[in-house]
């Protein structure tokens, strides 16, 4: 590793031996999921390059907008919208944590039985292992399932945070009480800053974001096709690339990817021909938590979809109309566009159980899988309410829960192989 990025860690107060522990393991594990897949297509270089400089390039241009005041806002969800900080030059980094390695860590301060992505998160902080906590100016929090929020109230004691508040209910006043926070929000980006967010500043960054939500929208879309042209663990990857990624670049980068893969389309070219397409819908999956698809796919499927905030939550209803004379109509455009994210936080949530049949429909599938972490209730009450609406319409479904440990991929592949037996 170049020594310029290790005086930069060493800036950020990384603990280098541990961390160093932590990225050895990486370049094995990359090989045996992504690397190892035949016919992959050639723009995934630049996404393969991405995670193998995972700490490095990145965390550069990072550490230098900081330096130069911009802010630097780690998050934890969706909800929190990357537009406000772009627009006076700052940048959102998703943060949540996808690995096991630090959950030891947390489990000094948080109960065992809890979520593996919240642990993860907290333990990525508290144990400074994770250079993009430590280079964020603020993380902000936002108070969506209780087992987050009350870790946020820990973590604040370790870091300087702001807290978004989230309505539970999307009608009139959940939507109103909403649009306050994002203005909330803005102001507190302002006065962080130092900068003044103006029509002009905010519309450009709406439509960078935009931009890059339309090329994902536009990678899915392709992955409608049979054969798919894209692996689920690379379409994924790219999704989980795109919290932290510079937006322009990114985009530019998928639709590269884009264009090769209508090529591909065009001359019938696909990864897994004849393959079962498996829709996966649930909790989030972030980097480098790629153990369900991996198995999904290894039993020989191929995971057309992602119903999940690192998938098309992340993108789909979020185009953010720029109509509107002055920052609060476009602010209240993002809070309108933000509020489509169907998270299960809300209640009820119907509208997650219409998307889950219709994408089951719009991308040819032969069957779901339900996945959740281990010790989320708000997914896996809801997966129960799903389970039952989509054995309604006769759509072959399966539950699975698990978390980052290595321990139950027998048992995850014996169940798969199971459904896909009962499915094709
Ligand atoms: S919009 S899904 S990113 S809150 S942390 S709810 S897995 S127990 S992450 Fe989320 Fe925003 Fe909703 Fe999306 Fe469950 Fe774990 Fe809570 Fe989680």
């Amino acid at each position: 590793m170049a020594e310029d990025i290790r005086e930069i860690w060493k800036d950020l107060n990384i603990d280098l031996e541990r961390h160093d522990q932590l990225l050895e393991a990486l370049p094995q594990v990359y090989e045996e999921i992504f690397l190892s897949q035949e016919n992959r297509p050639k723009a995934m270089e630049y996404f393969d390059a991405v995670v193998a400089d995972i700490h490095g390039a990145r965390i550069k241009e990072l550490y230098e907008l900081r330096k130069q005041g911009k802010p630097v806002l780690g998050t934890f969800c969706v909800y929190v919208p990357e537009e406000i900080p772009l627009a006076v030059g700052g940048v959102c980094v998703g943060l949540c944590g996808g690995a096991e390695f630090p959950i030891p860590d947390a489990e000094k301060h948080l109960p065992r039985d809890l979520c593996p992505l919240i642990k993860s998160s907290f333990g990525f902080l508290v144990a400074r292992l994770c250079p993009y906590c430590q280079v964020s100016t603020v993380i902000v929090g936002e108070n969506t399932c209780d087992g987050k929020k009350k870790m946020y109230e820990i973590m604040s004691k370790h870091k300087d945070m702001y807290i978004m508040e989230m309505p539970q209910v999307k009608d009139e006043d959940g939507k109103e009480y909403w649009y306050r926070q994002v203005v909330k929000f803005k102001n507190f980006v302002e006065e962080l800053s130092g900068e003044k967010i103006t029509y002009e500043n905010l519309k450009e960054a709406i439509e960078r974001v935009n931009k890059k939500r339309k090329a994902l929208e536009k990678l899915y879309e392709l992955r409608k096709e049979d054969p798919a042209p894209i692996s689920g663990r690379d379409a994924n990857l790219i999704a989980q690339i795109a919290f932290y990624d510079d937006v322009d670049r990114f985009t530019n980068q998928v639709e590269k990817l884009n264009e090769e893969l209508e090529e591909r389309v065009n001359d019938g070219i696909g990864v897994a021909e004849n393959a079962p397409r498996i829709l996966v819908a649930g909790t989030p999956m972030p980097i480098p938590h790629w153990k369900l698809l991996y198995v999904v796919e290894s039993c020989g499927a191929v995971v057309v979809c992602e119903e999940s905030c690192t998938g098309s939550r992340y993108f789909e209803g979020k185009q953010v109309s720029t109509d509107g004379d002055d920052v609060n109509d476009l602010l209240k455009n993002i809070a309108d566009a933000y509020l489509n994210t169907n998270c299960a936080i809300f209640t009820p949530n119907e509208e997650r159980i219409e998307d889950i049949i219709n994408k089951y429909d719009e991308y040819n599938c032969d069957g779901v899988i339900l996945y959740n972490l281990k010790f989320c209730q708000p997914y896996s009450v809801e997966h129960a309410k799903i389970e039952e609406a989509l054995k309604e319409e006769d759509i072959p479904v399966l539950k699975l829960e698990s978390d980052y440990s290595d321990e139950d991929i027998g048992q995850l592949k014996l169940r798969v192989e199971t459904f896909l037996e009962s499915v094709s």
